[in-house]
Parts: structure tokens; sequence; C-alpha cells
């Protein structure tokens, strides 16, 4: 959605952390001192077993890396997300049944792999509204990393890269936390919003009903809306210099260059936090700007053809996905996870 609200920055001393943080290494470094335990909760079915507890000494020279999330699992939520959407009307819209149901999925996962999670619900256009909160157990209260994703797709199709994708990449990675039994300094927080497509309503509503000494508690929020685009390019947030740097140096050490995300200004979730002067970050594939030549030439796929040819229509289904967007920005996004989550 499209607007740009004024921005207020107001200075924290909770946000020092981020300061601190200096570039991604001396954050990742902090990374040592993770304790790692055996999950207490069951892990995903399709985990694999659960890792033995081992405390990571301060001496560790590497930090601790994040794991791989697997490709394979992240489209096997969206076939659930499309199969969802097929059984409902062929959409996962605001006030829908399809966006309930969706809601519904990605909670069970969440409440199996030993979240606290909440729905907190909302009006919009006169139909009830729901966001999904899942808080990950322990970490610094008063310090908060969230990352977040819009569920609900236009009703015009299942919405899958948009935004099945940033959904599907955060519900993994909040699964691998739980699998990896991780022990994160900062308290870990992810959510999924409704009404994003009316909006942006659903986060709207999550930060301006969120008191005022909840809101100085989050440090960084982490925004992930089409993350998957079949003609993809691969854009960072400049919101704030530092979470940019977490995304734009671990893709420079994969050889992937990145651009900087222009177009995105006040039109996704990330605004609503942006707002109040949170510091926000985030990952795009794009959507139907057209992919340049210059683009095409280092990051393949079609010059001259949008980023996504089906954003906003009924052909955005599980077809309408890259997979090795998927994937890198799925890394991505737990790297990043990995490296807030435990600053010194
Ligand atoms: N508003 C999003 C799509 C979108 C368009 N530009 C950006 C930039 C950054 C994130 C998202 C977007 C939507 O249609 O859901
Ligand atoms: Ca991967
Ligand atoms: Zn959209
Ligand atoms: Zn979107």
């Amino acid at each position: 959605m499209s607007s740009h609200p004024t921005r207020r920055t107001v200075s924290s001393p909770r946000r020092a952390w981020l300061r601190r943080a200096g570039t991604a290494t001396a954050a990742a470094g902090a990374i040592a001192g993770l304790v790692v335990a055996s999950p207490t909760a069951t892990a995903s079915p399709s985990a694999p077993a659960p890792a033995e507890a081992r405390t990571v000494s301060q001496s560790t020279s590497s930090a601790l890396a994040a794991p791989d999330i697997s490709l394979t699992n992240v489209k096997g939520h969206l076939n659930q997300l499309q199969s969802i959407a097929s059984r409902n009307g062929g959409n996962r819209a605001h006030g829908r049944p399809g966006y309930r149901a969706s809601i519904d999925y990605i909670k069970a996962k969440l409440d199996a792999a030993g979240y606290t999670t909440s729905i907190q619900q909302f009006t919009a256009s006169g139909t009830t509204g729901y966001n999904l909160i899942a808080d990950w157990p322990g970490g610094d209260p008063q310090n908060v990393v969230m990352a977040g994703a819009h569920l609900d797709s236009v009703s015009a199709g299942p919405g899958i890269n948009d935004n099945g994708s940033g959904s599907a990449a955060i519900l993994e990675t909040a699964l691998a936390v739980s699998r990896e039994g991780l022990k994160p300094t900062q308290h870990l927080r992810f959510a999924w919003w409704g009404a994003e497509e009316l909006g942006i309503l659903g986060s709207r509503h999550y930060v301006n009903t969120l008191p005022s000494t909840e809101r100085s508690k989050i440090d960084a929020y982490l925004n992930f809306d089409m993350v998957g685009s079949p003609n993809p390019g691969y854009f960072v947030y400049d919101d704030d210099r530092r979470l940019e740097a977490v995304f734009k140096d671990w893709f420079a050490a994969k050889g992937v260059s990145t651009e900087i995300e222009t177009e995105g200004d006040g039109r996704s979730d990330h605004a609503s936090f942006q707002r109040v002067g949170i510091p926000v970050g985030g990952l795009f594939t794009g959507a139907g700007r057209t992919k340049t030549a210059a683009q095409a030439q280092k990051w393949g796929g079609t010059a001259g053809q949008a980023f996504d040819r089906c954003y906003h229509r009924s052909c955005d289904t599980t077809a309408n996905i890259n997979d090795t967007a998927l994937d890198r920005n799925s890394d991505a996004i737990a790297h990043a996870i990995w490296t807030l989550g435990a600053p010194s």
C-alpha cells in the first residue's frame, strides 16, 4: 500500500544496543555467548533430531551461524497456503475464510514448537481482522527483536508470493529457532499481520494499541513482504543503516549484489513501526516494476519484464515463486535473527 507517513525519530536508550552492534560482524561475534539447549517442545515433524544442549563459550572465535533454512520446508508451507486458498474461494483475503484458516495453520505450527502465541482481533472495513503474535520464551524482555510479514492476500488470488513467501520464510525461521533450542540474549517476537492489502491496517492496529512502555522495548522490526518473486531482484530496506548492513553483508558474502529498496517507503507493514521511531529493516524481491537490463545482467532473469507479473493477480500461485530467491531470503532472515537476537 502506498502512503508516506511523517517519520518521527524517537531516541531510546534501549536502542543503544543497535548502535553498539556496529557492523553485522560485531553483532554476529556476540552470538558466541549463546547457550543452545534441547528444545522444550516437540519439534515440528519435519525437523531433524533436537540439538544436544551445548554452551557456545564466549571464547568461541566464530559466531554461532544460523542453520540453513530448508527451501523444501518453506515451500511446504506455501503448498498449505495454496490449498487453503483453493478450499476457500481462491483467496486468503481479509474478512474471508481463507485468511482465518491461514492464521490457524501458522498458529498450530508455532504452538507445537513451544511459542507463546496470541491472536489480536481488530475491525477493518466492517469485518474482523486478525494479527498473530508469537513470542519465543526467554531473552531480555526489555530488548525485543521483531520479524513480521503480512499474511493476507488480495481477493483476486491466493497471494503466494504476496505474501505467502514472507509469511512462510519467517515461520520456518521461527521453527528453526525452536529446533535449535536457541537461547538468544534478546527476546524474539514474530508477527503475521492482517489487512495489509487494505492499507497496512493490522500492523497499524498492533502498534497503535501497544502501550508506549512496550513500544520502547522493540529495538528492531524486520519486514518481509514479497521475498520470492519469479523474476527477482534483491532489495534491502535502507531505513536503518545497521539493519541494512546485516542483510547487505550477508548477501555480499554469498556473492549476491543488492540494491536499496526505493519504492517501499510506507508501502508495507514496516511503516507502522517506522512512524513511531522504531528502527526497521527488511528484504524485497520486487512487485510490478520492470527489471532493467542492468539488473538482469547482475541478477539474471528477464529485462523489460516485471519482477512479479502476477502481482495482485489470480496467477500469484505456488508456480509464481523463484526458488533461489526464496531460499536465499529465507537464509538471510535466519542470519538476521541469529545475529540481532544476541548482541552483547
Ligand atoms: N505493498 C506491498 C507490495 C510492495 C510494493 N512495494 C513494496 C516495497 C516494499 C515492500 C512491499 C512492497 C503489497 O502489495 O503487499
Ligand atoms: Ca536454505
Ligand atoms: Zn499486495
Ligand atoms: Zn504484500
